[in-house]
């Protein structure tokens, strides 16, 4: 386990301690310490087919695991676990799994369609050294388009580093390749480069080859973007790389927002509970009649968004989409016409749905992030005229503005933007209240359980789960477009067909489809975002009433009640201040 691990944990244990010793009760914490305790870190391994992606893997783990050849080999992504019993694991759609001796490695590339994608599990140092960091094997950018696109669906928003590896004798990065950059950019993710296969080549070439791809990504990428030479001694190169991961840094982007925002709801809780115990009980009357009228302002906001904004932006993202895909189509016209030239069916889908995955995205990203922002603000002002007068929602005026900050920071979290193999906000929602309500025997005319929203609602997880499936409907509609391409063999003939024909035929398609995806992700996120806000006023709720049942104890309990309020929370903020606010 990671120190940052550790010191997060013994965070939250400290926390809920305070917390189980006053009258208060969080549910919040225990879901988050599982969820650093059992972290992993995806660092899917990419490039163009043939470029010594598993043979970079086998250097690595020192022996032919991986199969290797020249034309397409690897299908399925393949996680490298550490394992004392050897074995390999391929993963179905529905999320169960099917046994196989490791061996099977080397044939279940003819039954890629049935998996989602395998874990390999061995028995080796190197794994066993760092068994919280998860090496994927990746199919490269020529094998077929439905298992690369399957394979980046799923790592795309879930690799916390990537390594890009490019063959020395390519020469440069290809624009595929820089397309799937910018994708890896919008998730936020860090990406390291190995030159590989520098033996078949001399030195000065080696030294030119690096320097163009140094410009090539200076050019188009801020940040730091390290790139190593592999030759013979790969295993050791990347063993390396790896090394000067800063896995203690990636921990903390993944969990530090998670950790301030919980305490933050925490705080709030005792201030309430504070500044409940110090009134005389008319005056709490008066702040839990302000919360129901607030939690019925918000219901009311959210039928009225869903209604009337959600519907409209569907509609205008889409547009932008639709308009922005044509462009762009339009800007790479030359490599489409050199692969209808040449034939290549294969690479002018490729091509096509790579600029749909890159441009959706980015345009999907923007928008939304604009989108949810006005969402908080709807609701807050919803919330705002409820806060004003004497006894109103709360005592603390920063408080509306500080839950809409921490509701927005939220939303543009980047961390595992996806929870499930076919995660979709909609669907991952419907599923777990269905869970909930045979887990709590729920009956007609109760209450429908609480599902908890607080790591799903993110931009990028709206994002993902809207280009994914639009890039599964490209997969079935791009062969019919590109029927119409085989006779033109001419370069200007091919030129003009692609403008005039098989561009508006792309962007029919996505006016069609993408409506329908984009209004379920938004009425998604603007149902989490009303349930977010009164997740908290609910939460002041059961302090209020809590402090009800126990208000008959007398002033002497009164007062020792609120001295433990207080002790807890100064103590909490310090504890806070020594773990998330501390520069080292
Ligand atoms: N000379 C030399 N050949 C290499 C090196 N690394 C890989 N190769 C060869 O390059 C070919 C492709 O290697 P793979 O490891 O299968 O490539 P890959 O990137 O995994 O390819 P896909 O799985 O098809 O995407 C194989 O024939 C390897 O033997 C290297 O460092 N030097
Ligand atoms: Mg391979």
């Amino acid at each position: 386990m990671l120190k940052i691990q550790d010191a997060y944990l013994t965070y939250l244990a400290a926390a809920q301690q305070l917390i189980n010793n006053t009258i208060l009760q969080s549910e919040t914490l225990e879901p988050l310490a599982q969820d650093i305790r059992h972290t992993e870190f995806l660092v899917p391994v990419i490039g163009e087919y043939s470029a010594g992606k598993s043979s970079l893997l086998n250097a690595f783990l020192g022996g032919e695991v991986l199969p290797v050849g020249l034309k397409p080999v690897t299908e399925l992504a393949t996680e490298l676990r550490y394992g004392s019993d050897p074995h390999l694991l391929a993963l179905l759609p529905d999320g169960s799994s099917e046994r196989l001796d490791t061996g099977a490695i080397a044939t279940i590339k003819l039954r890629a369609h049935e998996f989602t994608h395998l874990q390999l599990y061995l028995d080796h140092p190197r794994l066993q050294a760092q068994p919280s960091l998860v090496l994927v094997d990746m199919p490269g950018f020529g094998s077929s388009l439905a298992s690369h696109e399957k394979a980046l669906a799923y790592y795309l928003p879930r690799g916390v580093h990537f390594i890009i590896v490019v063959s020395a004798e390519a020469g440069n990065l290809t624009q595929s390749l820089m397309r799937r950059l910018d994708d890896i950019h919008t998730y936020g993710r860090g990406f390291s480069f190995v030159l590989n296969k520098t033996n078949l080549l001399a030195d000065e070439e080696v030294d030119a080859v690096a320097g163009l791809i140094e410009t090539q990504i200076q050019t188009s990428f801020a940040g730091t973007h390290p790139l190593i030479r592999a030759g013979r001694d790969a295993g050791e190169r990347l063993a390396v790389l790896l090394g000067r991961l800063d896995s203690e840094q990636i921990a903390r982007g993944l969990f530090e927002e998670r950790l301030k925002d919980a305490t933050h709801t925490l705080l709030n809780q005792l201030n309430a509970a504070m500044s409940a115990a110090r009134k005389a009980s008319a005056g709490n009357e008066a702040v839990l009649l302000a919360m129901a009228q607030g939690i019925e302002q918000i219901e009311r906001k959210r039928d009225g968004l869903l209604d009337e904004l959600a519907s409209q932006e569907a509609g205008r993202t889409a547009a932008m989409c639709v308009a922005e895909v044509g462009r762009e189509l339009d800007f790479v016209r030359d490599e489409l016409v050199a692969a209808g030239l040449a034939g290549d069916r294969g690479a002018f889908g490729r091509i096509v749905a790579e600029v749909i995955r890159t441009t959706t995205g980015r345009v999907i990203k923007a928008q939304m992030d604009a989108f949810s922002h006005q969402v908080v603000a709807d609701f807050a002002s919803a919330l705002s005229s409820l806060q004003t007068h004497d006894g109103g929602l709360d005592d603390d005026p920063g408080w509306l503005n500080e839950l809409s900050e921490k509701i927005d920071r939220s939303l543009r979290k980047t961390g595992d933007a996806l929870g499930h193999w076919s995660g979709s906000l909609a669907e991952h929602n419907t599923r777990e209240l269905e869970r909930l309500k045979q887990e709590q025997k729920w009956k007609e005319g109760d209450p429908l359980p609480e599902v908890n929203y607080q790591r799903l609602a993110t931009v990028l997880a709206v994002m993902t789960s809207v280009v994914n499936p639009l890039i599964e409907l490209a997969i079935i509609f791009l062969p019919g477009i590109l029927a119409s391409l085989q006779q033109s063999r001419q370069r200007e003939q091919l030129r003009q067909k692609i403008a005039h024909e098989t561009i508006p035929a792309i962007q029919r398609q996505l006016r069609s489809e993408l409506p329908p995806l984009l209004a379920e992700q938004l009425d998604a996120l603007v149902s989490q975002i009303g349930q977010q806000f009164e997740q908290e006023i609910n939460v002041k709720k059961q302090v209020l009433d809590e402090l009800a049942s126990s208000r008959s104890e007398g002033e002497d309990a009164r007062k020792q009640q609120l001295a433990a309020l207080a002790a807890a929370r100064e103590e909490l903020q310090r504890l806070a201040k020594h773990t998330l606010y501390s520069e080292n």
